[in-house]
């Protein structure tokens, strides 16, 4: 195209030829929902949901506000402000068709790494009546084999010497919810949009072991007063490249700085449990159930899980992208074997799920060409992921005699690319975790002591001292060591499993 607009509200009705765009009126929109941790994937679900019951229902009071308080969160806060909030998703669909929409539900961005006061102040407005989180599955700050909430964080140190200037979501969500309680407000509901089992306990269960060290009375009050309901989000969101950004200039001469991508799957099931009121998300598509465990642990052990097995092993192999490992007939029947072997027997019964259909569903989904996620996305803070994704069911198949040789060869495959980090043929991998030199030192020490990365009990717990594992990972490991060509090592266990069905 000749010309480029830049996306703002001005421009929004000279995009509206090509594409789909809020119809809402944006301006007389209360930020009733405050969400912390404005990345790709809030704005691929969460503010996606929104939009539409902003679009579906007159209900002004639901539009979102965005907080960032990392250091990290500068860019999105300057590309929304610029934008007005607005931002272009596009719908990759498996066949290659794609739908771009521009998202007018998030109205506010506020930036409090240097200030926490504006967030704190919008936190305790009256208007704000949940407080929603994507901070990722390391954000929760507790240590991951006890699951006990982690005193040490400096970040958490400061935030008990200065509770009026919180840096943490604890201290942040402690201190609006102290205001609102001052000021004789209602509370907010907390809701996590992370990948956690029981991710709302889990998220009240931090709240009140950080608030309780500041205030008992308070946090009586927080756990009184406060909903966290647990839910199971879902959509692939990969990390948006500057083609995707291209693509819309082209296309429709958008000057979009920051788009999402992603696949067309949405899936939200949640517990009907809210402080203050909540959108009637229901009319959208969202599922409210009375327990959404089943459903979360399903979606974390299969799809999760299945991601981080391609991820580590597609990493070794040098495969780029998930849907280029689904491109391999031994990928495709590792996953689905570790899937049927040893995910799916640790799991509840899902009440209207056929888990068949829904492991048919994930292999569709992960093979879409046109999402092209990236293996270094899916192994970034694997320390975070591993732990709740993949050994959680590697302990439950040990306590249950059940099979543990896929698992077992993708931590021994962790080990070797935390040590080596190259793929087989030599090239240097891109390693993000917030563990990265942790896991490099233990797994250094492998060749003298072939336990040293596993010993790291904050991660792998008492694996380390089972006799059952420690026997399968050490020869494991000695083959990847040997010949890192791990898809031979996937061979041989698919075939051991055939040959003894
Ligand atoms: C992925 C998830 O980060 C990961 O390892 O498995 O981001 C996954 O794409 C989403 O949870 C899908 O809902």
């Amino acid at each position: 195209m000749e010309h480029t607009l830049p996306v703002s509200q001005e421009n929004l009705s000279q995009f509206a030829n090509h594409i789909r765009i809020p119809t809402f009126d944006r301006k007389s929109l209360k930020m009733g929902i405050v969400h912390i941790g404005v990345g790709g994937f809030h704005r691929s679900h969460l503010a996606f949901y929104t939009d539409k019951i902003l679009e579906k229902t007159n209900t002004p009071e639901w539009g979102i506000c965005g907080v960032g308080l990392r250091e990290g969160d500068r860019k999105i806060y300057d590309v929304l402000k610029k934008q007005e909030g607005l931002y272009t998703l596009i719908v990759k669909h498996p066949d290659g068709k794609i739908e771009s929409q521009l998202i007018g539900s998030i109205v506010d961005f506020i930036f409090g790494f240097d200030n926490p006061d504006p967030m704190l102040e919008r936190m305790a407005h009256p208007d704000t009546k949940i407080v929603s989180l994507t901070i990722t599955e390391g954000g929760y700050n507790f240590n991951p084999s006890t699951g006990a909430f982690d005193f040490e964080n400096p970040d958490i140190q400061y935030d008990l010497d200065h509770p009026d200037k919180p840096r943490t979501v604890f201290g942040l969500l402690t201190a609006s919810l102290a205001k609102r309680r001052d000021a004789k407000l209602p509370a907010f509901t907390v809701m996590s949009c992370d990948n956690i089992e029981h991710n709302g306990d889990v998220t009240r269960d931090m709240l009140l072991a950080f608030a309780k060290r500041h205030d008992d009375d308070l946090a009586d009050w927080i756990e009184q007063k406060v909903c966290f309901p647990n839910s199971m989000v879902d959509r692939i969101t990969p990390v948006t490249t500057q083609s995707d950004i291209d693509y819309l200039e082209k296309s429709y001469g958008m000057k979009d700085e920051w788009p999402v991508t992603c696949e067309p799957f949405i899936q939200w099931v949640i517990e009907d449990k809210f402080s203050n009121g909540r959108p009637e998300f229901e009319k959208v598509g969202v599922q409210f159930v009375p327990d959404v465990k089943p459903y979360e642990k399903m979606k974390l052990r299969l799809l999760n899980a299945g991601h981080s097995v391609l991820g580590i092993l597609g990493a070794i192999h040098g495969y780029k992208t998930i849907n280029a490992c689904m491109e391999d007939e031994t990928f495709v029947g590792f996953l689905r074997a570790f899937m049927d072997k040893e995910a799916t027997p640790v799991l509840d019964e899902v009440k209207g799920i056929d888990l068949k259909s829904y492991k048919d569903s994930l292999a569709v989904r992960f093979a879409n060409p046109n999402i092209k996620d990236s293996v270094s996305r899916i192994c970034s803070e694997s320390s975070a992921k591993l732990p709740k994704f993949l050994i959680a069911t590697l302990q439950e198949n040990l306590d249950r005699e059940g099979s543990i040789h896929f698992a077992t060869l993708v931590i021994a495959a962790w080990c070797y690319y935390s040590d080596i980090r190259t793929d087989k043929n030599g090239q240097a991998l891109e390693i993000i975790d917030a563990m990265d030199v942790e896991l490099h030192q233990a797994a250094k020490q492998t060749k003298t002591n072939p336990f040293a990365f596993i010993q790291q009990e904050s991660l792998f717990g008492n694996l380390a001292k089972n006799e059952r594992f420690t026997k399968i990972y050490q020869v494991t490991l000695q083959k990847i060591y040997k010949n890192p060509d791990v898809k031979t090592h996937m061979q041989d266990i698919l075939s051991y499993y055939k040959s003894n069905r």
